[in-house]
């Protein structure tokens, strides 16, 4: 019996009990059934933004399992899973997906089970987990667990660790998971990657770390090259005209909502061309973890941008003090954006002679095309035409709060959608009544089956 199997059945036998309650937790599945009011946790102590001093007490570690708390990907969902045994099973399926990034916008990505980014994975450190993978891509692929200590025959490398799995063909891969942290999955093939095909892996900690989160959120950052009139990407190009957070760009992006009071977790995670500096507003946050799992707690210093570089995912976490709706996006100032040239089409951003009844007209007639009204709020200047470098961003904002409304954008100023662009979300922290509104509607809109489509 090889050491995996026996650590295996150590863990098995030692934590069986406790791994059936994490099922229930994580199939329960919605982030509000298992958030605790922040009054409740940890005896109501507020939460420095820099952690606790001291260890646990003895009882919340036998705890732990219990109240480990599943990571949201808003705009995505998880993958589930049975169980053979103490295995958990889960199955992915690679397939080509069309994707709507933007609500004028649909593009044909690869991605798995439907899904692009795929579905979120979720296990608990010391799982045995058993994925059954199945290629129904044009052509071979391969699945890679990147950032897990796991034999060499499950690192997913085409002729280096396995054979290619042909279309058509099946691939079981087997481990056992001894690390915590933010991992993901993807095809070990350069463009392949680029055309969506990864997703996150999540093990959570067997002590729940401390402090406590109330809110645990994942964004998979990526962009994407795709012509106007077009909607395959182009994976040889080193130019992007279009980023994504989870598979939407802004104001498709679902807000994050954040409790007032409670203590926010987020995982970012990169696998793209660029590196991203995230940025996010009116808070300090510090970095609590990597792709390599938990930072100590003397490496914590406070910042609000972060860069997330190629290959690797950086967790971070905040105190939810002040309320509003606070940007979360990448500070590149083009990834601030949606393609311009959809938009513009014929029409080139040009340093003079430029009329505002042209380009104006121009967004009319892609407004149109989806159709939503098209507001430009801002005002623009009398003369505006006749100074040099006009226009910048005055025709870029496009208002369109009605398409990309649902229970998260509930209570948003009017026009909040018009500056929402690229990689780009919010953090809405909210006092009790307005997030248990929202709570609400999230809950309604579950039971009649009612989504807006956006
Ligand atoms: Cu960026």
């Amino acid at each position: 019996m090889s050491g995996t199997r026996r650590r295996f059945f150590h863990d098995a036998a030692v934590f069986g009990a406790g791994l059936f309650g994490l099922n229930e937790t994580l199939r329960a599945g919605t982030l509000e059934e298992g958030l605790q009011s922040p009054r409740q946790n940890e005896n109501g102590r507020h939460h420095s933004p820099y952690g606790s001093k001291g260890p646990h007490p003895a009882k919340e570690n036998s705890l732990a399992r219990e109240h480990a708390l599943p990571m949201a990907t808003p705009d995505l969902t998880d993958l589930p899973y049975e169980m053979d045994g103490a295995v958990k099973v889960f199955h992915l399926v690679a397939e080509p997906v069309k994707r709507k990034i933007a609500p004028f916008k649909t593009i044909d990505a690869w991605g798995y089970n439907g899904s692009c980014p795929g579905p979120t994975i979720q296990v608990q450190q010391g799982d045995r987990v058993r994925v059954v993978f199945e290629n129904r891509l044009p052509e071979s692929t391969s699945l890679h667990w990147h950032g897990l200590e796991i034999p060499i025959e499950q690192d997913g490398v085409p002729y280096i660790s396995q054979k290619p799995v042909a279309p058509g063909g099946k691939y079981i891969y087997e481990f056992t998971v001894h690390q915590e942290g933010t991992f993901f999955y993807h095809a070990h093939s350069a463009m392949q990657e680029m055309m969506g095909l990864i997703g996150f892996f999540v093990a959570h900690p067997e002590t729940t770390h401390n402090p406590r989160v109330d809110h645990d959120y994942g964004l998979i950052l990526q962009e994407w090259a795709v012509l106007p009139s077009n909607t395959v990407p182009n994976t040889a190009s080193m130019e992007f005209n279009w980023l994504t957070f989870n598979g939407v760009s802004a104001p498709m992006t679902t807000p994050l909502i954040a409790r007032l009071g409670s203590r926010v977790r987020l995982r970012i995670l990169n696998l793209g061309m660029d590196h991203h500096p995230v940025h996010l507003h009116g808070h300090q946050f510090v970095v609590t973890g990597t792709e390599g799992g938990r930072a100590p707690e003397s490496t914590w210093y406070p910042m609000n941008t972060v860069l997330v570089g190629v290959a690797q995912a950086r967790v971070v976490e905040f105190e939810a003090k002040y309320p509003g709706a606070w940007m979360i996006h990448c500070h590149l100032p083009h990834h601030m954006m949606n393609s311009m040239m959809d938009l513009l089409r014929d029409r080139q951003i040009q340093t003079a002679d430029q009329t505002e009844e042209k380009a104006v007209g121009q967004m009319m007639s892609l407004a149109k095309s989806v159709p939503f009204e098209h507001v430009h709020p801002s005002p623009v200047a009398a003369n505006a035409e006749k100074v040099p470098g006009f226009p910048q961003d005055a025709f870029m904002e496009m208002g369109m709060d009605e398409v990309v409304e649902k229970p998260e954008t509930y209570g948003l100023p009017k026009n909040w959608s018009a500056g929402m662009m690229g990689m780009m979300t919010m953090v809405r922290v909210l006092p009790e009544k307005e997030y248990d509104e929202i709570l609400a509607r999230k809950k309604a809109g579950a039971q009649t089956g009612h989504h807006h489509e956006s």
